[in-house]
């Protein structure tokens, strides 16, 4: 796959549409430089300009109307964000102005350009590979620093660059088996059982750790879902109010006053997260509060972390003892937690006997707060942070995270071939399957840096794209 045989000059808004101070309007092709240059009015014409210079004039519409006075910035081939000839044009960022010059850019024979395709050229004209194609896009949705700096690791290639060293080895290990046996006849030995066996149980290593990283790459990306449930009235809409500095979420003295459940995003120290806010729990008194509850549970059983919510204040009867236990039960080791012991400025009740039968919980941490006066708010924010983050295998600053779904099940389908591989070549197998087997696993491996890809991988991913990327 290659960009033989692309003839046609893109254009397109490469900035937010709406007003700003200025907007760039992205021109790229082989006709860039020329049909740029028949709107352009300036000392020198933008084809006699060299690569990387910028050009103050005027640019004017089909008919010889002037337009906006504008910057071209032009960059020749090869060394250009798509790998083509482009001209970026920066004009004065008004709705009117940009759909006008693009309107004349049009008229002078470009093509409106298509979701993500600046930087499918840059792919396919091997600026760059798949994963930092991608990572263009998470870069530019990223909501937090952490996320941020994933994507912008991506974009420097850093996954690229494991994965090829990972292929090449591979790819020298499967080439040794298919040499044996072409001299199958002659009983000759290339590739030495040990040393394939290393080989694919390196691989095996690598992908694993790489797959590992996926579950705190996708809560970078997406955000940290933490969930507040508890019964009714122990402070859980109270919490999240707290939490955000704002009374988002109505609170009432009303046992059951929350219905539905209401999210909210929350950055701490530059980690997204996803606070969600749940009606309290207990035998329901009418259907909406019957589904609200059901929609609690489904809350709590997607989260990356529950904060298990009580009121320190004061006993409960029975049936909330017996509800509270079978919340504790069902989520036994299924979801990380954390237990708030709210109202602690009412001097602590009698609720000791929750507070025990939570620890089944196994709770990450135990922290105490007043979402009324605020006491403990700071460290309960902490406490997300350094569960979320440190103790979720969360990586230090340097280590590689998958945060793409693409990546990751590329990756399971790699580790899923290295792992017959190895039980082939433990069981003695022809090399001739083995090597079936590695063919697939670097195939796989292939098409997170785009060195494997069909048409429909492609249209996928950029599909996702914005126009002017
Ligand atoms: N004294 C004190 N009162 C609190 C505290 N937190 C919440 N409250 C009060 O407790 C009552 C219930 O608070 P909410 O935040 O509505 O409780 P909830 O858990 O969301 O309740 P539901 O939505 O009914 O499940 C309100 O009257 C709050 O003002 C606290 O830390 N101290
Ligand atoms: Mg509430």
């Amino acid at each position: 796959m290659s960009t033989q045989g692309i003839t046609d000059t893109i254009a397109a808004l490469a900035t937010p549409p709406g007003e700003g101070g200025i907007a760039v309007i992205r021109v790229s092709g082989p006709e860039a430089v020329g049909l740029a240059d028949r709107g352009f009015r300036g000392k020198v014409t933008l084809q006699q300009a060299r690569s990387h210079t910028a050009h103050v004039g005027l640019f004017v519409g089909p008919g010889g109307e002037d337009m906006d006075q504008i910057v071209a910035t032009v960059f020749l081939k090869p060394t250009s964000y798509t790998g083509e000839d482009v001209v970026e044009i920066s004009c004065h960022g008004g709705m009117l102005v940009t759909r006008r010059i693009l309107e004349s850019l049009y008229a002078y024979g470009c093509r409106p350009a298509g979701p993500g395709e600046f930087t499918k050229r840059a792919f396919l004209n091997g600026r760059i590979d798949l994963s930092q194609a991608e990572a263009v896009a998470d870069l530019i949705h990223a909501r937090s620093e952490r996320s941020r700096r994933s994507s912008f690791q991506h974009l420097q290639g850093e996954l690229a660059k494991k994965i090829n060293a990972l292929r090449e080895n591979l790819v020298k290990t499967t080439g040794l088996l298919e040499l044996e046996l072409d001299f199958a006849e002659e009983g000759l030995e290339f590739a030495g059982k040990e040393n394939v066996k290393d080989h694919i149980l390196k691989g095996i290593e690598l992908v694993s750790q790489l797959l590992e990283t996926y579950h705190t790459g996708r809560m970078l990306r997406d955000g940290v879902k933490v969930v507040l449930a508890g019964m009714p009235n122990v402070g859980k809409s109270s919490i999240l109010n707290a939490l955000l500095k704002e009374d988002r979420a109505i609170v009432t003295d009303i046992p059951g006053t929350t219905r539905d459940t209401i999210e909210e995003s929350l950055n701490i120290r530059g980690v997204q997260f996803r606070i969600v806010d749940t009606a309290g729990l207990r035998e329901a008194v009418d259907r909406v509060e019957q589904e609200g509850i059901r929609r609690s549970q489904d809350a709590i059983r997607t989260s990356d972390l529950l904060l298990l919510v009580l009121d320190s204040s004061r006993s409960l009867d029975a049936e909330e003892i017996h509800l509270a236990g079978r919340l504790v039960e069902d989520l036994r080791g299924q979801v990380q937690s954390i237990v708030v012991l709210n109202k602690i400025d009412l001097g602590v009740g009698m609720n000791g006997h929750l507070a025990e039968k939570a620890k089944v919980l196994n709770p990450r941490a135990v922290v105490r707060i007043s979402a009324l006066t605020g006491e403990g708010i700071d460290d309960l924010r902490e406490t997300l942070f350094r569960e979320a983050i440190l103790e979720s295998g969360g990586h230090g600053e340097s280590g590689i995270t998958i945060t793409n779904a693409r990546h990751f099940h590329a990756l399971a389908r790699a580790k899923e071939s290295l792992n017959l591989a190895l039980k082939s070549l433990t069981d003695g197998v022809s090399g001739e399957f083995i090597a079936i087997d590695l063919r697939a696993a670097l195939d796989a491996l292939g098409e997170i840096t785009g060195a494997v890809t069909t048409d429909d991988i492609l249209n996928d991913i950029f599909s996702k794209f914005c126009i002017g990327k």
